[in-house]
């Protein structure tokens, strides 16, 4: 454990040594930097630095906060990944009292709610910097290379850069796409780091947040595929495999495709006849961020229709039993198999999973343009999109387009309005909408496919049908109402006649 010698201090230190911390500590070490690191059961990190003996930079295992602390070079970077939420007030509050300064600066790296580290922020700024920073990749990525999205103080952030551009995943310069993250057992040379700056206090989780629920639609929209290919198809795990490498290759690839094709042909390690997907049971879990998404989009009034409905989703698989015994009660159309040609049906599917994603994404967008109105943010989109291209869940070659989409147009209102994106979803279109005539005509649940389509028609809608909505709103509650025929801001009431009763005011 850190000794009281003159060996030399180390570059950063991290606190929280569960799956994230101890891959991303080992990460920081592979690219030469000194790490100290320390678990709240010590234990834990004992283990972890006699299991890891030989990092370039090294590891130096701590017991107290104190002993940590002492060990850092100043000004003294932090990393905390802990349990998002309380857990992360008590261990900066332990780092204080174990001697950390004003200076110093303590980033919160978990997937903690953006308006607590707005919070933190501002409750600690008298005893430290204090930082957040979205890190998305799961363990995988956080071993060899994440993508990042930092946000808080831009001069705690000068010291942060070299290592988490370091650390971080890498792109090809040319084209977008990820790099190997480890040539020959070592870290790659070269490349764009999946990491920009992303803005004030609480920027960095925010967009992280919005990743997450952009990754619940994504995830969504393939299963929404394999089941329409599966069930009205009925094309066979290994099969669907082999459709989805295919489309791995073209616009579609991205990381979750690639798992897709991975996954539908394992077998079942119980009795290897059977695909293992055909085994798992078709219940979802969910940590909260994507709910978190949904809910900011209520909140701030941005129609993330696709992203919320993909945490729906997850919520009426979690109801098995009541599904089960409703499947018995409840009757849906008679024709259940699609009996034309299957090669047609995989390309409408296919276009119906494209732009299903683009309203999804387009809609992530649209909640990070608003949220930096409400929290006086810059946002880049542009460099946004790039930092997603690797490292992260949701990494994609979708997002060299997107990032490109801004970067030609920084004020772009909606990524459907981009000319790529147009020309790409009306050309799908037509699939797209044969698709949700076919889950609804065989009784398929397709809720992001058919969620986003009403998006789409609703967003290119001159006139919806919210004239008879406000008309009602002002029947009854006296709401008033706008004209087509004056400008806007004049408000109009009528006290609507009806024979049969008088006015009601509710
Ligand atoms: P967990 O979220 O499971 O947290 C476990 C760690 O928190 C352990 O080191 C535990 O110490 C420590 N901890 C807890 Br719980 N309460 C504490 C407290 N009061 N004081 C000090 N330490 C405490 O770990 P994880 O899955 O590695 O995730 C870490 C963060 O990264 C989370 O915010 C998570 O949401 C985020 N994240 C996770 C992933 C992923 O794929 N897992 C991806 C991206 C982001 P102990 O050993 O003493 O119990």
């Amino acid at each position: 454990m850190a000794k009281k010698t003159s060996q030399p201090r180390a570059d950063i230190g991290l606190i929280g040594l569960a799956v994230m911390g101890q891959n991303l500590a080992l990460n920081i070490a592979d690219h030469g930097y000194k790490i100290s690191v320390f678990n709240r059961t010590t234990s834990v990190t004992n283990d972890f630095v006699a299991n890891n003996p030989n990092t370039p930079g090294g590891l130096v295992g701590c017991n107290t906060l104190k002993a940590f602390v002492a060990s850092l070079k100043k000004p003294r970077k932090v990393i905390i990944l802990v349990k998002a939420g309380p857990a992360v007030d008590a261990v900066v509050d332990q780092l204080i009292k174990a001697g950390i300064q004003k200076n110093d600066i303590v980033v919160d790296a978990g997937n903690s709610l953006w308006t607590d580290t707005i919070r933190r922020e501002k409750e600690y700024a008298a005893k430290l910097k204090f930082f957040g920073s979205g890190v998305s990749g799961g363990e995988i990525g956080a071993r060899f290379g994440p993508s990042l999205m930092p946000g808080g103080d831009k001069t705690a952030w000068k010291h942060l850069e070299p290592i988490w551009k370091a650390i971080s995943a890498k792109v090809d310069r040319r084209t977008g796409k990820p790099l190997d993250d480890y040539a020959e057992g070592k870290p790659v040379k070269g490349g764009v780091p999946c990491t920009a700056y992303v803005g004030e206090n609480g920027a960095g989780h925010y967009v992280k947040m919005v990743h997450n629920g952009i990754e619940y639609a994504d995830m969504q929209v393939i299963c929404e595929a394999y089941q329409l290919l599966s069930q009205l198809g009925g094309i066979k795990p290994d099969e669907l495999s082999k459709v989805f490498a295919s489309w791995n290759k073209g616009d579609l690839a991205s990381y979750l495709i690639e798992i897709t094709a991975d996954i539908l042909q394992q077998r079942d390690p119980v009795n290897k006849r059977n695909f293992i997907v055909d085994k798992v049971l078709d219940t979802a879990g969910q940590k909260g961020t994507g709910k978190w998404t949904a809910v900011n989009a209520l909140d701030m009034g941005i129609p993330a229709n696709a992203i919320a409905e993909a945490v729906f989703a997850r919520c009426i698989s979690a109801i098995k039993d009541e599904r089960v015994a409703a499947s018995k009660q409840l009757k849906g159309p008679r024709t259940k198999k699609y009996t034309g040609s299957k090669k047609k049906l995989v390309e409408m599917v296919r276009d119906a999973l494209y732009c299903s994603k683009v309203c999804a994404y387009a809609q992530g967008f649209q909640l990070m343009a608003e949220a930096q109105k409400e929290y006086g943010w810059k946002l880049n989109f542009g460099s946004i999109a790039s930092i997603w291209r690797g490292g992260c869940i949701i990494r994609a070659n979708f997002l060299q387009k997107i990032t490109e989409a801004f970067k030609n147009n920084r004020k772009l209102p909606n990524l459907l309005l981009d000319p790529y994106f147009k020309r790409k979803v009306n050309a799908a279109q037509a699939n797209w909408r044969n698709v949700v005539t076919l889950a609804a005509n065989h009784g398929v649940a397709a809720p992001v496919f058919m969620t986003a389509l009403a998006y789409y028609d609703g967003y290119r809608a001159d006139r919806l049908p919210a004239n008879l909505l406000q008309a009602q709103r002002d029947y009854f509650g006296a709401h008033t109402y706008e004209r087509i025929d004056t400008p806007r801001g004049k408000f109009f009431h009528i006290d609507w006649p009806h024979p049969d009763r008088p006015q009601e005011k509710a």
